[in-house]
């Protein structure tokens, strides 16, 4: 029995920006109040890990354990957790709910103010980490850090699921999935008969994708620089894609053209400056809604003529695709036992954590979609 016992496990550790992940032995510490230890089964890699290498994201801190996307079965629990149990099979979340603040009560929001997630600081609510390694201090990561055999998380950042749900694949509904498919339905409210266009075919982009075939979109365009993306976004529902790179005019004016137009809804699911403007540049004038999913670099600005909103265009974005996260992610996965979505539709590769800058390597390269380590 670990309870209440520094647990000593495997993790993927990154010490510095840009650095490789290292394999490491580190020290768990059990979960104080309010926390929960868990034993991490399998984590996808999201582009959002890749960021926090890069030094992209401004509340990253060196070292740390990256992953925010996983499934895995409470381990321990610290003092006055309600709902929560050892042997639980449970989904961490990155963007956690405390179900009491103004913002997890309100249905417009789903960003809990109580858990600051712009705010967060890679430690536990007590200002300390459970990480160590070599007698340093490892900081957490998105509320989760799951590149490791176990993490704490505290208790508004876990959810309990289905016990009967796949460990194989359900890690992705703690973010790839849920954030494309949310961001379609929740945040867009796609409708039925509508034209989609989303730029950036990789794991979110594509669930985007599932979420606009769901909702009865009549026209999904997918839009990548990488066109061995495109077999995928057609089986996953897309009536046509277009490679940026085969025109010599802006992507958006192609787009406006073939459209009629421009399109009800743009999903940006790069990250990059010139790919919002380019979505907000395709959609209508009168009544297209941009969403903004993509996560940009910390320095980045966006600039462009006001007059554009004016005519009845509607900017917006939205993190883990709008969904209320503690609420939400159960029923998302008895969504998936009930085959209303096919996870295993995104998952190109299967490493063991060990492998885990092998997976990093196959996201450069662009031949993942989504690469799920076996913890
Ligand atoms: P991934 O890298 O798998 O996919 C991005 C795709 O964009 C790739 O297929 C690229 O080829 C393509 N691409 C690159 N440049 C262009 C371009 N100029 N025009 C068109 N396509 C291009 O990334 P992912 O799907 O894992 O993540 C996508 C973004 O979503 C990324 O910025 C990530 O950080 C972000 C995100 C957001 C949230 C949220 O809650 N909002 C959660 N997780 C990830
Ligand atoms: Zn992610």
């Amino acid at each position: 029995d670990t309870a209440g016992k520094v647990i000593k496990c495997k993790a993927a550790v990154t010490w510095e920006k840009g650095a490789p992940f290292s394999i490491e032995e580190v020290e768990v510490a059990p979960p104080k109040a309010q926390e929960v230890r868990i034993k991490i089964i399998a984590t996808g890699i999201c582009r959002s890990d890749d960021h926090a290498v890069e030094g992209k994201l401004s509340q990253v801190k060196f070292p740390i354990i990256l992953g925010h996307e996983a499934v895995g079965i409470v381990e321990s629990t610290g003092e006055s957790v309600k709902n929560l149990k050892p042997g639980d099979r449970v989904i961490p979340l990155f963007a956690p709910q405390c179900e009491q603040c103004m913002c997890c009560k309100d249905p417009r929001s789903n960003i809990c103010i109580a858990t600051k997630l712009t705010k967060s600081v890679g430690v536990m609510s007590d200002g300390t980490s459970r990480f160590t390694c070599k007698g340093k201090q490892i900081y957490h990561f998105l509320n989760t850090s799951t590149f490791t055999e176990y993490t704490v998380v505290d208790e508004m950042a876990v959810t309990k699921i289905d016990g009967g749900a796949s460990l194989e694949n359900t890690c992705l509904i703690g973010c790839g999935f849920s954030t494309g498919y949310g961001s379609a339905l929740n945040t867009a409210k796609v409708h039925p008969g509508s034209t989609c266009v989303i730029f950036g075919l990789g794991g979110i982009g594509l669930a985007v994708i599932m979420g606009c075939k769901i909702a009865g979109a009549g026209r999904i365009i997918g839009v990548d620089v990488n066109p061995d993306k495109f077999d995928k976004a057609k089986e996953l529902g897309a009536t046509e894609c277009i490679n940026p790179k085969d025109y010599d005019k802006p992507v958006a004016q192609v787009i406006v053209e073939q459209t009629g137009g421009g399109v009800d809804y743009a999903f940006e699911c790069v990250g990059h400056i010139e790919t919002m403007l380019a979505a907000l540049n395709s959609s209508h004038f009168a009544y297209g809604t941009t969403v903004i999913v993509g996560v940009s670099a910390k320095e980045a600005t966006i600039t462009f003529d006001p007059m554009i909103l004016l005519t009845g265009r509607t900017l917006k974005g939205s993190v883990f695709g709008g969904w209320k996260s503690k609420s939400s992610v159960p029923q998302l996965v008895l969504d998936s036992m009930a085959k209303k979505f096919d996870l295993e539709k995104l998952v190109t590769h299967r490493l063991p954590l060990d492998k885990i800058n092998e997976g990093f390597d196959l996201l450069h390269s662009g031949k993942s979609i989504r690469t799920i380590l076996l913890v």
